[in-house]
């Protein structure tokens, strides 16, 4: 039987009308200064916490609720006789439901310009104290941290007198999961941006949403966001039209917003299973798209489209032609929208900051029993040196830093083979870097004669120079660092091939 309730309160939204609720079924109302204050004044009968307690809230409300008349109350286990007598002996009342929310952190330091001083003010120590003993002792206590859970023990309490045991193991487990995310916070603002391995690593990532199924339709899922992360995110980005996004939709447009991040200049890009199918750079966006498009008409089908440049009429018109999943842009002209209305299902989202180049600092992969965490790989080339006796021209050097920033963006082994800065060949994700190479030019519709090839590592054989070459390669960009380099240089040299290193491998797994 719930006959005792504690509440406290920073954000007191529903809590009126709870407490009148609570007060109706005969349920004593224990209250800390401002929620009490609030509470009488509309009119609800509500006791001091101060007054069990015995002693004052002191050190500017630093002290309130931490006290053993509080936590006796809370803690003591109902079935356990000799807790009920120590109760009894120590003059200790149950508290049977806790009602709290925490002092702001999070939307404290998501201010602007707030100082640390004010952040440390809102790290709520009794509260989670409170909230934490309740919830251990949740066989005999129930706790609320979340106003949308109001109703439910209302009418559970009003039905049996008291909650199920199940609510009351769901609301537990809710508070931890809460009060540890609320430390993450304070932990990771305190360590600020800092380039030393955490030692113990806290996450604090909320759920945005849940998503109707993962990769495959039996795979349950969900979108969790970063907390204070202000990036150009996929979720930040205003969808326009067309169904919810799929949890393969947001990872594929992920991979094109990492890729579109590496230019300036108006291009598009276009992925399929998180693979670029084709890139493009042009004079203008419809350019872009024009050669983007033509890159690979096939793989496109079903793509994720990624432009940094509005879409104008005359790439909608050619858009709507083939099966596009979803269409990311800094913005679309009306004429555009106008196009799209006949594609219903077909998504769009505007982001508007899609051209700043924020940068992520780590990266985050899940693995059985753990997680790995590096760094972000920022970073393109660390020094371009011709190892070959002829150098690239102008044109040819300019497309081998426009396949460079591709192929690091392709699963390993991966080739990219582009002329004009537009790819005419991708060969993603083989276990053989020859593979990659003979996939990318056997898949190609177009001719590789003058092309340039990107490699994300270095050749150990020479064969990939020898079938580059047959293809009609010109200049070759590769990280170098094989102990067989020469064999690859020799190559390019016997084939008038000119080939730069970087320095900078791009393993992507
Ligand atoms: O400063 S505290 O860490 N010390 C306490 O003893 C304490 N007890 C409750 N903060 C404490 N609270 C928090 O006060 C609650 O978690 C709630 O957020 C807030 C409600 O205060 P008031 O009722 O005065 O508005």
């Amino acid at each position: 039987m719930i006959k005792r309730a504690l509440i406290s309160v920073s954000n007191k939204e529903g809590i009126v009308e709870l407490a009148k609720k609570l007060v109706d079924l005969n349920i004593e109302i224990l209250s800390t200064g401002g929620t009490a204050k609030l509470l009488r004044e509309a009119k609800v009968e509500v006791k001091d916490v101060s007054d069990i307690t015995g002693f004052p809230e002191c050190l500017d409300g630093r002290v309130k609720t931490l006290h053993p008349s509080v936590h006796g109350g809370i803690l003591a286990i109902r079935s356990n006789n000799e807790h009920m007598q120590t109760l009894e002996n120590l003059n200790i009342r149950s508290i049977d439901l806790v009602i709290i929310n925490l002092y702001p952190f999070k939307e404290t330091i998501l201010k602007e310009g707030v100082q640390l001083e004010e952040a440390i003010e809102n790290i709520d120590i009794g509260g989670p104290t409170m909230l934490r003993a309740a919830a251990k002792n949740y066989n005999d206590v129930t706790v609320v941290i979340d106003p949308m859970d109001y109703d439910v023990i209302i009418e559970e309490i009003k039905n049996k007198g008291n909650t199920s045991t199940e609510t009351r193991y769901n609301l537990a487990l809710k508070v931890f999961e809460h009060t540890a995310h609320y430390d993450s916070l304070i932990a990771n603002y305190l360590r600020k941006k800092s380039d030393i391995f955490p030692e113990y690593l806290t996450l604090t990532y909320e759920k945005v949403q849940d998503l109707r199924y993962g990769e495959n339709p039996h795979q349950m899922a969900a979108f969790y966001k970063e907390v204070g992360n202000n990036k150009a995110t996929l979720v930040d980005g205003i969808q326009i039209q067309g169904k919810e996004l799929s949890f393969n939709n947001i990872n594929d447009a992920n991979g094109a917003l990492e890729l579109l991040k590496e230019f300036e200049e108006p291009t598009v890009v276009a992925v399929k299973h998180t693979n670029p199918c084709g890139v493009a750079s042009g004079k203008d966006i419809d350019e872009a798209w024009e050669k983007a498009y033509s890159a690979d008409p096939l793989s496109i089908f079903g793509g994720i489209i990624a432009a940094n440049r509005p879409i104008t009429k005359k790439i909608a018109d050619s858009m709507k032609e083939i099966f596009l999943e979803v269409v990311i842009a800094p913005d679309f002209t009306e004429e555009a929208l106008k196009v799209f209305e006949e594609k219903k299902n077909l998504r769009l989202i505007k982001i508007e900051n899609i051209c700043s180049h924020s940068k992520e600092q780590w990266q985050i992969k899940k693995v059985q029993g753990g997680i790995l965490v590096q760094e972000e790989n920022n970073t393109l080339i660390k020094e371009l040196k011709v190892v070959t006796n002829t150098a690239p021209n102008e044109e040819e050097h300019q497309d081998l830093v426009f396949a460079f920033k591709i192929v690091k963006h392709v699963k390993s082994n991966a080739i990219v083979l582009v002329k004009n800065k537009q790819t005419l060949a991708i060969g993603p994700g083989q276990t053989s870097r020859i593979w990659a190479l003979q996939n990318a030019i056997g898949n190609s519709a177009h001719s590789l004669e003058g092309s340039v090839l990107a490699s994300d590592a270095f050749f150990p054989f020479r064969d990939c120079v020898d079938e580059a070459a047959k293809a009609g390669v010109s200049a070759i960009i590769q990280p170098g660092g094989s102990i067989k380099d020469n064999t690859s240089i020799e190559a390019c040299n016997e084939h008038g091939i000119s080939m730069v290193f970087t320095g900078m491998r791009h393993f992507k797994h």
